[in-house]
């Protein structure tokens, strides 16, 4: 019997690649944001890529590294996007994965460029499919999310005050910024000070950003240990990290040390991945954070979905992967265009009683304002977007 041969489908609209946007937008902080190491984020420069199709389309892509954080740097994005021009224009982005397997193949590495252009590929894909993009990475799992609030590293008393603050709006998850001063028993106090401020519900945990020694990290959590508090990435290596949590019997997030699925595998098996951070720059944008998510769903750690600093694109892009997430699996996400201005986009998503919802329109669902972008810095092929 002779069988008819398979139709080959044939897409609508021809999505291929025909032009990318890049432009540098300062981001200030409404107050300032004081880590350890001397490292702060007053004004960063958010790096945003469009990338349009010739059917059409602009997808939305965004990073922006805190100086001295991770390695990435602002810099880096426009010249690795001109870099990677062979390879994209004239690209298929649908379905993101495999494009973004092709950069890497062209340009190992640079993970956080790629972080950009493949949310803007999720972007265009979801908007080609006339669907949120959440639809695409798992479907509505939650309504709205819960955030924390991220607090300076100043004077204790203060961070009390700015926690109640917080928790006035609704927040119940706070993380307090520790060892800007070099001072242990500041460190304790402001443990102590902000968990007695919230009360005994919320969740209350100190973030050293890589920037103590296991020796202080283990005082200031023995002088806690009477306490309800998580650390988070007291030390620059897993294996510190590990050692604090044994000698403390503290819960433990990860988070610049984890970024990978080796790393993932390595802080698990090490006993030391109550919690991890999940941002999209540092793993390599929504494909690789969906593989993460899925590996942290089997491993067992509460997940916070984030980016490392940014405004509505990368909010955005991380709340939708947030909300197609096991609602019991996600500890929280962040809200990064609410702690900078200008906004990027201002319908983007804002706090509402200590929680967040993703963008419901097709794609990120964000309107990116142009006249915000200023004059891009690099153009390619038929350029995106104008003014
Ligand atoms: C990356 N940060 C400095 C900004 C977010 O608010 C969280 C924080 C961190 O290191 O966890
Ligand atoms: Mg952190």
């Amino acid at each position: 019997m002779k069988t008819a041969a398979p139709a080959t489908f044939r897409p609508a609209a021809d999505h291929r690649i025909a032009g990318l946007t890049v432009w540098q937008v300062p981001l200030t902080a409404h107050t300032g944001y004081h880590m350890a190491s001397g490292k702060s984020c007053e004004t960063v420069e958010s790096i945003v890529v469009a990338v349009t199709t010739a059917s059409g389309l602009t997808g939305w892509g965004e990073v922006c590294p805190i100086p001295h954080y991770l390695p990435a740097y602002a810099g880096g994005v426009a010249p690795a996007v001109e870099e990677l021009a062979p390879v994209l224009l004239g690209a298929d982005p649908i379905g993101a994965e495999g494009l973004t397997a092709r950069l890497d193949a062209w340009l190992p590495g640079h993970v956080y460029v790629k972080s950009a252009l493949d949310i803007a590929f999720w972007d265009i894909t979801a908007q080609a499919a006339g669907l949120p993009l959440y639809a695409l990475l798992g479907g509505r799992r939650a309504a709205d999310l819960p955030l924390y609030h991220s607090i300076t590293c100043i004077d204790p008393h203060e961070m009390a005050r700015i926690a109640r603050e917080a928790q006035a709006e609704g927040i119940a998850q706070f993380q307090a910024k520790l060892g800007a001063d070099a001072d242990w028993q500041a460190d304790v106090a402001r443990l102590r000070l902000v968990r007695e401020a919230v009360g005994e519900s919320p969740l209350v945990y100190g973030d050293w950003n890589c920037g103590a020694t296991s020796l202080t990290a283990t005082r200031v959590g023995r002088a806690v240990a009477d306490l309800d508090v998580m650390l988070e990435q007291p030390c620059a290596t897993i294996a510190d990290c590990a050692r604090v949590r044994a000698a403390t019997g503290l819960a433990m997030k990860l988070d610049e040390t984890v970024h990978d699925t080796a790393s993932l595998l390595e802080a698990h098996e090490r006993g030391c991945l109550d919690a991890v951070a999940l941002k999209l720059s540092k793993f390599g944008g929504l494909s690789a954070l969906r593989r993460a998510r899925d590996l942290c769903l089997y491993l067992g750690p509460m997940m916070c979905i984030e980016d490392t600093w940014g405004s509505d694109i990368a909010t955005a892009a991380a709340l939708h992967l947030g909300a197609a997430t096991d609602p019991n699996r996600v500890l929280n996400v962040c809200d990064l265009s609410g702690y900078v201005a200008p906004r990027l986009a201002p319908d983007g998503p804002v706090r509402r009683d200590g929680r967040i919802a993703p963008p419901e329109g097709p794609g990120l669902g964000v309107t990116v304002d142009l006249a915000v972008l200023g004059d891009p810095v690099l153009t390619l092929g038929e350029g995106g977007p104008t003014a």
